[in-house]
């Protein structure tokens, strides 16, 4: 049985920022036995200060001093004397003699042994070393004092991370502040994140990571900018994490001054060879080159009728010689038209790919996102992991939550990625789970593996909220075994990052575990995707913009019915590009599960489910469920009240009162907009009855006027109120109706960027409470600069003591853009959300 030592945390010191995530060695309280399991000293067998091995060392000294508050010696290669051993097999057999006990370990491997006299760090190389140190004291740090003596190998050789941060020092998609590698078009000088980033991706076993985003910049490849890519490799390098780029494939042309940038043109080859020489010249050991082409407006092959092979060989022949990979990614599509029933964005990938297996060089790895759109919260396996049994490929993930909630929404994404690993795609009807074909395993590739988009940023917490980091390390984690649970991976990242006390593990656990389904039922169901606005900043509800544009994120939803036919039968056959058994089971409605028959079916809003509900009422229900859920996060998380520092507990509060205030948002414009097309109404009789609610326009206005909403379930009732200037404060009062009681008062209003207008609520001219539309700074995502989904918010004052005939007053001082808009009050009794 694991010695698993679950000790009350130690009173709470000062308060913390985020910056070590999961790193953090806090002291454990122990006394007796773990004291017994602290090493005299360590040896560490590789004295060169920039190599993994002796990092392993300084990171144990630390560790160990953080965790006991110990000093441990470190002696470099005197191995017999030491009570804990860190080396590779070589460096052991070397300098402590023949090594007992340890099988045959793969490439970044390592050994740990805890049962014997000296503890043994052993790995394969370096890097296994490395893995093997932070092993061990995640152990420690988790008060884990078993004695263990076990081998660890990875699943695959590929486990990227992808930054998608420009040159400018913006990122694409990054809710976690600016660059940490780039500012005003050059590569930064201060490279303290970076080493520490470094840290966090080596102790979940990352091996590499493009530092630029896959929208490239040529300018990435001017001499200063290489000499800063040069010198952030130097950084990364003890880690044993390499550095690779994206690259723009019309460089040759905008950048180097050539008259083309075809991939069989000489000139063309030369220049890129020249280029790929500066770079290794620089960084020996680059990892490769990434590729977008041919996608939303970046150049590629088919600019001149070459294929997509052709453009991925140009760079793999490059790169070769100096041991270099080209991650060339899949998501190649085309605009498309909605009239016509047979297209589909999602067939996309396998038709411009398939045809090319086996053309691709060895080096070679297609990169392809899990499912065959873009990373909504429901997709089902992207067909292309079937298709190319000649090819290498890896799988593509998004740390960074761009469709999920861009991190102001807590979504452990880990249980999807999960699923798709598990899905079985019956290749030549023998079992063919994707987290076997991505590895490698299942078609006998050398290369694979998978990519993420994580996009930290500057700020202190990384990724823009604290709890987003489990998905940072359970990434790494599942890169190395996707076949870990997703559940023992959240509780280890829980006991790291906030402590041993069980009823945090337990609450953070059960949260966490719940927000994937919630986030599914209140933004989106039944494979209908993530219904968020995709023309604008992907984040908030906009359900009518999936439609009507070439996009091909369609819904094809109407008056009577929604969802893409993607059957071979009826519709764009999407469905055939499944191998045999898998496509029959989602040509068939009945065999398609609910969870994605709208993705594969067009249906009436009235077809039952296999739940026996309509779908329009799942929609409903669904829509109504996945918000109350999102009302709990709080109050579990204020259950931690004094078991959590104060800093982060009160930003992880922040943002999960606002995500509750936000569910409600989503669920009433989903549920609003639905009811309007369809004209099916609620059988619980909920969407569009609101008793609980005073609409600000039905408000004594003074100095606010009504507004009408675009779009239009933006708002309750469709009108919202925003003050007639921008410079004098406006009014909106009224007498309380309802039963005298206790109550939450909730106000709607829009967050609007480019201004911080402040409003405050009255009872009877006593202030209940006040805010200010700054959201942009406290919370990560887009902001907006309309009234709209992103920008519609809640804030909640509880318990409020309310008599009826109370007259309720809001002032709401506009700034700059910023009109201090409002949607409505609602006044709620224990128990209802509304
Ligand atoms: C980097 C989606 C995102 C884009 C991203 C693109 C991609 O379309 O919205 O921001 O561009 O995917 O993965 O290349």
């Amino acid at each position: 049985m694991r010695a698993l030592l679950f000790l009350a945390s130690l009173g709470f010191v000062a308060a913390e920022n985020g910056l070590d995530g999961w790193l953090r060695y806090a002291p454990l309280p122990c006394s007796g036995h773990c004291h017994s399991s602290l090493p005299s000293s360590i040896a560490v067998l590789n004295a060169t200060e920039t190599s993994p091995v002796y990092v392993a060392g300084t990171e144990l000294q630390n560790g160990l001093k953080g965790v006991y508050g110990k000093h441990v010696k470190v002696s470099h290669t005197k191995c017999k004397s030491s009570s804990l051993v860190v080396g590779t097999l070589d460096q052991y057999r070397e300098h402590c003699g023949p090594v007992h006990g340890v099988p045959e370990l793969e490439e970044d491997g390592f050994w740990l042994n805890t049962k014997g006299k000296n503890v043994q760090i052993i790995g394969q190389n370096e890097k296994g070393a490395l893995y093997g140190t932070f092993e061990y004291l995640s152990m420690l740090a988790q008060g884990n004092f078993t004695k263990v003596s076990y081998a660890s190998n990875p699943a695959a050789n590929i486990r990227w991370v992808n930054q998608w941060d420009n040159m400018d020092g913006s990122i694409e998609r990054g809710f976690g502040g600016p660059s940490i590698f780039f500012e005003k078009n050059r590569t930064v000088e201060d490279l303290t994140r970076v080493r520490e980033y470094a840290r966090l991706l080596a102790s979940v076993r990352i091996n590499a990571v493009v530092i630029n985003n896959v929208n490239a910049n040529p300018i990435i490849l001017t001499p200063e900018n290489l000499d800063g890519v040069a010198q952030i490799a130097d950084v990364f390098r003890p880690y044993g994490i390499q550095v690779g780029l994206s690259l723009n494939f019309a460089s040759p042309q905008t950048f180097g001054g050539l008259s083309t940038f075809d991939p069989l043109d000489a000139s063309v080859i030369e220049w890129w060879s020249k280029i790929t020489a500066q770079i290794y010249e620089r960084v020996p050991d680059m990892a490769g080159y990434l590729v977008k082409a041919d996608s939303e407006g970046q150049p590629g092959p088919q600019t001149y009728n070459r294929t997509l092979a052709d453009a991925a060989n140009l760079f793999a022949k490059e790169v070769k010689p100096y041991g270099g990979i080209v991650m060339y990614r899949a998501f190649v599509y085309n605009q498309l038209d909605e009239n016509v029933w047979t297209d589909d964005r999602a067939k996309a990938a396998v038709d411009f790919f398939k045809k090319l297996d086996g053309e691709f060089d060895d080096n070679v790895v297609i990169q392809i996102k899990y499912g065959p759109i873009d990373f909504q919260v429901r997709e089902p396996a992207s067909p292309l992991f079937a298709n190319l049994p000649k090819t290498s490929m890896a799988i593509e993930l998004q740390v960074t939550q761009e469709y999920l909630g861009q991190q102001s929404h807590l979504v452990y994404v880990a249980p999807l990625w999960k699923e798709i690993f598990d899905t079985d795609l019956r290749v030549d009807h023998k079992p063919s789970l994707v987290r076997d074909i991505m590895t490698g395993k299942r078609f006998n590739r050398k290369l694979g593996g998978s990519a993420a988009v994580v996009n930290v940023g500057t700020n202190t917490t990384w990724l823009g909220s604290h709890l987003s980091m489990s998905n940072l390390y359970a990434y790494g984690r599942l890169a190395w075994n996707p076949a870990d649970d997703a559940e023992e991976v959240l509780k280890d990242w829980i006991r790291l990052t906030f402590g041993l006390d069980r009823k945090v593990v337990d609450t953070i656990t059960r949260m966490s575990m719940e927000s994937w389904p919630a986030y599914e039922q209140y933004s989106g169901n039944l494979g209908i995707q993530t219904l968020t606005d995709i023309l604008y900043t992907h984040y908030g509800p906009n359900p009518a913009s999936q439609d009507n544009n070439g996009w091909g994120q369609w819904t094809r939803a109407d008056h009577t019915s929604i969802g893409m036919d993607r059957t071979v039968s009826n519709g764009t056959g999407y469905s055939g590009q499944y191998p045999e058994e898998v496509a029959a089971m989602y040509e068939n409605i009945e065999t398609t599960p609910d969870n994605l028959l709208l993705w594969f079916h067009h249906v009436n809003y009235t077809h039952r489910l296999k739940s026996g509900k309509t779908v329009i009422q799942h929609f409903y229900d669904a829509h109504y469920t996945g918000a109350e859920t999102a009302q709990t996060f709080l109050t579990q998380w204020e259950s931690l009240h004094g078991k959590i520092d104060t800093e982060r507990f009160n930003h992880v509060r922040r943002f999960l009162d606002y995500q509750g205030g936000h569910s409600i948002v989503w669920r009433d414009a989903i549920n609003d907009f639905y009811y309007n097309l369809s004209g099916i109404p609620d059988e619980a009789k909920r969407v569009g009855h609101h008793p609980w609610r005073i609409e600000a326009e039905d408000m004594k206005l003074q100095g606010y006027k009504a507004y009408d909403v675009t779009p239009f379930e933006m708002a309750s009732g469709t009108v919202a109120v925003v003050t007639t200037s921008n410079t004098t404060a406006g009014i909106a009062s009224t007498r309380i109706g309802f039963a005298s009681g206790k109550y939450d008062l909730a106000v709607n209003y829009y967050d609007v960027y480019g201004g911080k207008a402040e409003w405050k609520v009255y009872l009877n001219d006593r202030e209940v409470g006040q805010w200010v539309g700054n959201g942009e700074d406290t919370l990560s995502h887009t902001p907006s600069t309309l009234l709209d989904g992103h920008s519609a918010s809640r804030v909640t004052f509880r318990n409020v003591k309310i008599h009826k005939g109370d007259t309720l007053k809001i002032v709401g001082k506009p700034d700059g853009n910023e009109p201090a808009p409002l949607d409505y009050v609602s006044l709620l009794p224990a128990g209802i959300v509304d």
